[in-house]
């Protein structure tokens, strides 16, 4: 059992002080000290720690370009279930911990839900007794951090590492694998078996730096794997040689040192132009081969049989950035192990599973084969060969030369990476219910309907622990006074919350705590922006990556259709209310960027107006993260999920939102269906147009936006907005916005849905005024969240994909 003594820790904590910074604790700052705090965790976890598991379970390897784990010294704590022990040391040693949980830094390695969803995955894993273990990029930078200047955006380096290390990491040289790039190869008939010979590679070195992931009171833990590049430092015989032919001179030397670096510097390098393209390429090729030559090294250590992969390993990939683990295995299969083509297709399939995240064609990667070809020599032949044998077999089944060109993975020169993911694992899932559907009738149909087998859904979740437990501690608390403490390791116990629906005391409590977390959001938000809000307005929220199918745009239209209201009109009454909102738009995303200009001018207008007596006040908070989400959504009343129906694939926010009492005004995309369902009509407002209106107009057109803004005087009035001076500074982005509006028929039916949204707003407004009932609705979404746990989520990954039983019988076809 993981435990410590709070006099055992103290020593500990102590001797570690000197250990590391040769100083006295009085001394130290607070980086100082968290750092040696860390350092202890690791040290009381070390035994546990063991690394590898294989041979006695079968072990899941969750390969993701991002990983958004947030701070982690309170999540440790709490999982170790020694946070008082620690509170009550450190506070004898004159120390207060919040402040050291404050003063942690995210790391940045992730942007939005689908690095989020791997980070809770990773604690469901772990905390369901799962040998489950990711494999990311460490970047130096990851992603920018961002800074608003004049309401703009603006990006400057997240100088994450800032002592050049990260507190929970454990670097291990000894486990660095080399991943070749470029050159020639060679293919050898000896003796009847083909040899593979790779010349005049560019070879770099994957260094793994390791982050325990540490489950809930199981003493269990976990590995997040995370490979930085780095100019060859070790010998490795031959290959150091082709290191040196890189690095002749020292001007070349130079050049492969940069070359090697720019890998694991930050993350979503700019992709609109070529350098920024094959930089991607080269980063998700990275972090493949280092993750799959590191899987097959600890298989060959076990001794354990090649052929047994699928039953002894899982290897799972976070949408396509990842895919380049089918040909990777691949290759070593045939070139390393020597098996058959069949043998190793067969074992690559069974071994490996992927998850789509999004239908938005943009995020479908594609990469010219020339530009595969030059880096990846290998690894385009490989493809080739399954694009080939993949076309033969489709044209064996159909007549049908269109259907065949749409499910080819090599097209019009380009490798279409979802095409090659489904066609080279053994599951293909979608994030909710209605984004599988969507997958399986509409974007992926053809794949759907010659390999049905493959396609599941496996439904969002979040960590709880995180999510309820740790950043909403006065409410976590309340639960457990009422229905027990079963509810932290079984969500579904939520539901016995219902039971109290009616009991006012009850309701006026979770009324309190929301208050509360209000409160300490304001003075957050005084500190920090020093704008005063006003806790008794109602907090409505929208927090996400910034993207137009997302409709920020919308939210900031109604709140100047409210502005107007409330200008025009005396006796327009409504709550007060502040709109919150938290977004990072992709440096090359103009429209994005465009929005996020209009919403920092919109609030500098109506902030400063004292003509609406703060009825209503914006905040854009900068530099959104995991923390300042952990900050602000158990302050939350309203959850804004105003997605263009069919375009948010799930949504994971919308589940945070209402296990922390909000109330969800929604369209019915993604999870917010599944919301819908689980929590009825009366709890939750929908709005906006239905899925199969928006594929229909997508198919059939008839939507205009222009006659609408011409019929319809509320939206003409907002629109005219962005153009006719009323916001000052906004002339070239009010301008964009605007076309993209009416010149080009407003793609993500903004307009469509106005009138309707402004309707659902307005049944906020009034519910927020009969108190008791909004209590109650706020009492059923946290009695219904349950199933929305990562723990569920990963129970069903676990049971329908990493471990049901999977046969292999390979032909034995040579290459
Ligand atoms: C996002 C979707 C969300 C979904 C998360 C996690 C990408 C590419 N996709 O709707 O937009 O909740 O993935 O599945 O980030």
């Amino acid at each position: 059992m993981i435990t410590i003594s709070k006099n055992k820790f103290k020593q500990c904590f102590e001797s570690k002080m000197y250990s590391l910074y040769a100083q006295s604790i009085e001394e130290a700052s607070n980086e100082q000290l968290l750092t040696v705090l860390s350092s202890v965790v690791k040290d009381i976890i070390s035994k546990k720690w063991t690394g590898t598991r294989l041979g006695c379970e079968k072990e899941i390897y969750y390969f993701s370009i991002e990983f958004l784990m947030g701070r982690q010294l309170k999540s440790n704590l709490l999982n170790l279930d020694i946070e008082n022990t620690i509170r009550d040391g450190l506070k004898e040693m004159g120390i207060k911990l919040d402040d050291l949980i404050e003063s942690e830094g995210d790391p940045a390695l992730g942007n939005g839900g689908l690095g989020r969803l791997a980070a809770c995955f990773l604690d469901s894993m772990a905390s369901l007794n799962i040998s489950g273990h990711g494999y990311g990029l460490r970047y130096k930078y990851g992603l920018f951090e961002q800074k608003f200047v004049n309401g703009y955006q603006v990006e400057v380096p997240d100088n994450w590492l800032t002592q050049g290390s990260y507190i929970w990491e454990t670097v291990r040289p000894n486990k660095a694998t080399v991943v070749k790039f470029e050159g020639d190869i060679q293919l050898i008939n000896q003796k009847g078996k083909l040899k593979v010979i790779h010349n005049n590679f560019i070879p770099v070195m994957a260094m793994p730096y390791d982050i325990p992931i540490i489950g809930y009171k199981n003493d269990y833990i976990n590995t997040l794997r995370l490979f930085k590049c780095e100019i060859l430092t070790r010998d490795f015989g031959p290959i150091t040689a082709n290191a040196l032919n890189h690095s002749g001179s020292y001007e070349d030397a130079l050049k492969y040192k940069y070359y090697t670096e720019e890998i694991s510097q930050v993350l979503y390098p700019n992709d609109s132009n070529y350098a920024g393209r094959l930089l991607r390429l080269k980063q998700e090729y990275f972090l493949v081969s280092a993750g799959i030559q590191d899987i097959i090294r600890r298989y060959r250590k076990n001794k354990l049989k090649i052929s047994n992969l699928p039953n002894n390993v899982a290897i799972h990939i976070n949408d396509t950035h990842p895919t380049l683990c089918i040909p990777e295995l691949m290759r070593i299969l045939l070139d390393e192990e020597g098996l058959s083509w069949d043998e190793a297709w067969n074992i690559t399939i069974n071994t490996i599973s992927y998850t789509n995240h999004t239908i938005m064609a943009e995020a479908m990667e594609k990469w010219p084969i020339d530009m595969m070809k030059k880096l990846l020599p290998r690894i385009y032949m490989i493809i080739e060969e399954i694009n080939r044998r993949y076309v033969e077999s489709l044209s064996r089944k159909y007549d049908d030369y269109d259907k065949i060109q749409r499910m080819s993975i090599i097209n019009s020169n380009n490798i279409r990476m979802a095409n090659l993911s489904i066609v080279g694992s053994h599951s293909v899932n979608g994030v909710a219910a209605l984004h599988t559907e969507i997958l399986k009738e509409e974007v992926l149909n053809d794949f759907y309907v010659d390999e049905p087998h493959k396609f599941n859904n496996k439904t969002n979740g979040i960590a709880h622990r995180r999510w309820l437990i740790s950043c909403n501690e006065e409410l976590s608390n309340f639960i457990t006074e009422l229905i027990g403490e079963d509810w932290k390791k079984d969500t579904t116990e939520l539901k016995k919350l219902e039971k109290y629906k009616d009991d006012k005391k009850v309701l006026k409590t979770i009324e309190e705590i929301k208050y509360n977390n209000k409160v300490k959001f304001a003075k957050f938000v005084k500190k920090e922006y020093n704008i005063q809000i006003d806790p008794n307005s109602i907090y409505d929220v929208q927090i996400k990556r910034l993207h137009a199918y997302k409709r920020q745009l919308l939210n900031v239209l109604h709140i100047l259709h409210l502005y107007h209201e409330l200008l025009d009109n005396p006796n327009f009454s409504m709550e007060p209310r502040t709109f919150i909102f938290g977004a990072k738009a992709a440096p090359g995303y103009y429209l994005a960027k465009c929005i996020i200009k209009l919403i920092t001018s919109v609030a500098n207008k109506i902030n400063n107006d004292e003509r609406i007596d703060n009825k209503i006040k914006v905040i854009f908070v900068e530099n959104y993260g995991v923390s300042l989400a952990e900050k602000i959504i158990p302050a939350s009343e309203v959850s804004e999920q105003i997605s263009t129906t069919t375009k948010e694939a799930s949504g994971t926010g919308n589940m945070k939102f209402m296990m922390n009492g909000a109330i969800t005004l929604a369209t019915l995309d993604g999870a917010n269906v599944e919301i819908h369902e689980q929590v009825g009509d009366d709890n939750i407002i929908i709005f906006g147009l239905k899925a199969q209106q928006v594929l229909n107009y997508n198919k059939y057109g008839g939507y205009s936006s222009l006659d609408l803004y011409n019929s319809n005087r509320d939206i003409k009035r907002v629109v005219d907005d962005l153009i006719n001076g009323f916001i000052p500074n906004i002339s070239n982005e009010g301008r964009a916005i605007y076309d993209s509006l009416i010149t080009y028929n407003d793609e993500y039916f903004v307009l469509r849905d106005l009138e309707n949204y402004i309707d659902a707003q307005y049944k906020i407004n009034e519910l927020y005024k009969k108190k008791e009932e909004w209590n109650t609705i706020s009492l059923i979404n946290i009695a219904n969240s349950g199933i929305f746990s990562s723990d569920r989520t990963i129970s069903d990954y676990a049971r329908d994909i990493w471990f049901k039983g999977c046969e292999i019988n390979g032909e034995n076809n040579e290459l």
